[in-house]
């Protein structure tokens, strides 16, 4: 795997930390297609229970590498089609990651480095990070689908300002707007971000799944499609050992352990 994203995996959880800090984690293609195979294999792997997103040195993500992007329109390739090419397939990656992910954010987050984290499912911030929609003071439309995530995030009135005029909004905004989950000193963020990782790692995984594809399948559905993925969903769940096993614990009055199947 390349140096541009480091893997480590304890006690069932995966850290991806984004690890080109001399260029605040802009994502080159190199470290695209590096943190797109990093979710793969987190993914794949049922060793792993929880995933966290974080970045090296003192950004979250810069969002796209403008030094190689300011090359390859200087080279005529435009867009290079990196967002079909690498962002769509990363966002889809974490979104459909069938265990939860937790961004760590422990620095700035600009561009498609914010859309990374607003594609987690649970977002830590460090009170020395910030947030940027960033496109539109270089001329570019959203994408890593930030115009999905941000407007169900803060609704769509903050959504159009914040992708509109691009003000970098700090870390007790972000908690405030609904941005993020929580707020740390940066010095526990490490921490803390383990600590929850570790709880949602110690749980019931096919059921952290089933509420991702639950909450996706209904942010675009009406009522009865949403009642119906919800009966699939739970005839899934109903068949895992951990949902037999917690029910039988619950009813010994003992907490359940879940072995994640
Ligand atoms: O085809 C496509 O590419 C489409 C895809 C687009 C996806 C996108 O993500 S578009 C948005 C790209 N990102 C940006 O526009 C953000 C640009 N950066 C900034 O606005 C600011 O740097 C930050 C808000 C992130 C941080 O500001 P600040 O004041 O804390 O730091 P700084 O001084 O601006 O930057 C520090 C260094 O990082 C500096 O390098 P130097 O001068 O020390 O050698 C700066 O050039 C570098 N840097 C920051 N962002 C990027 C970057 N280098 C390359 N690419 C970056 N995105």
């Amino acid at each position: 795997m390349s140096e541009t994203v480091l893997y480590d995996l304890t006690e069932s959880v995966a850290t991806i930390t984004l690890n080109r800090p001399e260029a605040m984690n802009s994502l080159t293609d190199e470290a695209k297609s590096a943190l797109l195979a990093a979710l793969e294999r987190a993914a794949a792997d049922a060793a792993v229970r929880a995933v966290i997103l974080t970045g090296a040195g003192r950004a979250f993500c810069a969002g796209q590498d403008l030094r190689e992007h300011g090359d390859n329109l200087a080279a005529g390739k435009g867009l290079n089609d990196t967002v079909r090419r690498h962002y769509n397939p990363i966002v889809k990656a974490i979104a459909e990651m069938p265990k939860p992910v937790v961004a760590a954010v422990n620095g700035v987050a600009a561009g498609a480095g914010a859309s990374l984290a607003l594609a987690c499912d649970l977002v830590v911030s460090s009170d020395k990070a910030s947030f940027t929609t960033a496109f539109t003071a270089i001329g570019l439309a959203p994408d890593s689908g930030m115009s999905w995530t941000l407007q169900r995030r803060v609704g769509w009135t903050k959504a159009a300002e914040l992708l509109l005029l691009g003000d970098r909004v700090k870390a007790a905004e972000a908690l405030e707007l609904g941005l993020v989950n929580q707020v740390v000193p940066a010095d526990e963020l490490a921490p803390a971000a383990v600590e929850l990782a570790r709880r949602l790692a110690a749980g019931p995984t096919v059921s952290y799944g089933a509420v991702k594809k639950a909450l996706h399948h209904a942010s675009t559905s009406d009522l009865p499609s949403a009642l119906e993925k919800e009966a699939e969903l739970q005839d899934l769940c109903e068949k895992t050992k951990d949902h037999h096993a917690a029910t039988e614990a619950f009813l010994a009055k003992q907490q359940p352990t879940f072995e994640g199947n």
